[in-house]
């Protein structure tokens, strides 16, 4: 089944034509709107006039994490507060989340693409759907839960956490789909497998997996412990949040929604765009949104868009799963964290020096984390034989890092000189999860 065969399936001329005209329309709206834009094309001398095709985008500035930090929070808002019905937040790499504002027509359009997504899946009306994703700022839960309320399945909030709780109601309510973390299936299966629930107990039969890289043969393991067929949800919240792409029945790479959102590849280190089918980072470019648009935003996601036409009917390209980022954002039990916002909080710390790993595992398929952190040498002398004064330092350090990761890390506190100090550029992650 296809949720909208008009804008699906439209022929690529059509799309294209269709991409050009929202293309030049968007770049006008944010000229008039936005002055961060405004300047960037003034700078390079550019009128809203010269974007006239799809083609002219590659005249266009970049947009990075970067502009939206320094432009935190509302500086890159088109719309005005009083059309914004939703603020959403994402990691920065330091100190201020990325803010993103919706307006009404926005929060429709990403329903819209949402029901594309799960249609794509086989969900339809009869279904009993559980949205497994974190509710809140994560634009997961919600970006879920409006597609499915669209399809017209019956959603259950389940979200994240209570998960023995959560495996007795997919088996008592008969719950037929779950959207969640690859890794939360995996757990999932676990906690199932503990409690004695069975794969022939339940009704599962599609999940809808993204927010974090995953393998094939994770898909495998998902699919055979829990009797499911897994797909692939792609998204990211500066972009929209879940929906920006999603596989289709062929498995055969992720469809974006391109009259949308528009991708392209380039070389992270010239900039240079790449032809299709050349892997590079991925790029992509708001045609519709109103609360906060963006012009070529660096997702810093590594991938590939796919030539050719995909056997589903749909016409919209397909990009290949993530292979990995050209910065150095990890993603932690789907949560976003970047090794520099430890660093900010070591360093306000004065009992410690500024050496510290990150040690990522992934122990009974629930990642871990890891913080090592170096004491000062006067600090370590003063502190050396009271027990009682570490482990508050302990305790403190862990609980700032969780105000600023939002998730927990275990913490180990080493002697100064203690971490092993690299030869050449300094390593500051151990990621021992196998995900390649
Ligand atoms: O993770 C949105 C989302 C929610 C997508 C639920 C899918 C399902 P952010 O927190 O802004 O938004 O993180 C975006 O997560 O740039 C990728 O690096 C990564 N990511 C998201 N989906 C996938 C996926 C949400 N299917 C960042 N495969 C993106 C690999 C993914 N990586």
């Amino acid at each position: 089944m296809i949720w909208n065969p008009n804008k699906e399936c439209m022929s690529r001329d059509e799309r294209s034509a269709l991409q050009g005209k929202r293309l030049h329309k968007i770049v006008e709206y944010v000229y008039h709107n936005v002055p961060f834009y405004r300047h960037k094309l003034q700078e390079m001398d550019l009128t809203p006039d010269d974007i006239r095709t799809i083609d002219d985008i590659v005249k266009l500035p970049f947009t990075t994490k970067k502009d939206l930090r320094d432009n935190y929070p509302f500086g890159l808002q088109a719309a005005p507060q009083s059309e914004i019905i939703r603020i959403h937040a994402s990691s920065g790499t330091t100190g201020n989340p990325t803010i993103v504002g919706y307006t009404r027509k926005d929060i429709g359009v990403w329903s819209e693409c949402m029901a594309r997504c799960l249609t794509a899946y086989g969900v339809g009306r009869d279904d009993i759907f559980s949205v497994s994703y974190g509710y809140g700022l994560f634009t997961g839960g919600l970006g879920a839960h409006n597609g499915v309320e669209m399809v017209g399945a019956s959603v259950v909030p389940a979200s994240t956490g209570n998960t023995e709780k959560h495996a007795k109601l997919i088996r008592d309510l008969g719950i037929t789909g779950i959207a969640c973390t690859p890794s939360y299936a995996l757990y999932l299966a676990e906690t199932m497998e503990q409690i004695g629930i069975t794969k022939e107990q339940i009704k599962l039969r599609v999940g809808a997996f993204g927010a974090e890289p995953w393998t094939e043969s994770m898909r495998e393991e998902i699919q055979e412990r829990l009797g499911i067929k897994g797909f692939n949800l792609y998204g990211l919240s500066e972009i929209m949040g879940p929906s920006v792409s999603y596989e289709c029945q062929m498995q055969n790479g992720s469809h974006i929604n391109e009259d949308h959102f528009y991708p392209e590849i380039i070389n992270p280190v010239t900039l240079e765009p790449l032809p299709k089918g050349q892997p590079g980072e991925l790029v992509f470019t708001t045609l519709t949104k109103e609360g906060m648009p963006v012009l070529r935003y660096r997702t810093r996601d590594l991938c590939s868009l796919m030539p050719g036409e995909c056997g589903c009917g749909r016409t919209s390209v397909r990009m290949t799963p993530i292979t990995g980022r050209s910065d150095d954002m990890l993603i932690i039990r789907g949560i976003n964290v970047f090794p520099s916002q430890v660093e900010s909080v070591v360093l306000s710390m004065k009992e410690f020096a500024p050496r510290y790993m990150l040690i990522v595992d992934r122990i009974n398929n629930l990642d871990t984390l890891e913080v090592q952190v170096e004491l000062r040498q006067e600090y370590f002398t003063a502190t050396f034989d009271t027990p009682a004064a570490i482990d508050e330092l302990q305790k403190r350090l862990a609980s700032k890092l969780r105000s600023v990761l939002s998730i927990g890390a275990k913490v180990s506190l080493k002697a100064p000189n203690a971490i092993e100090r690299s030869q050449g550029k300094s390593v500051r992650v151990i990621d021992k999860r196998n995900l390649k």
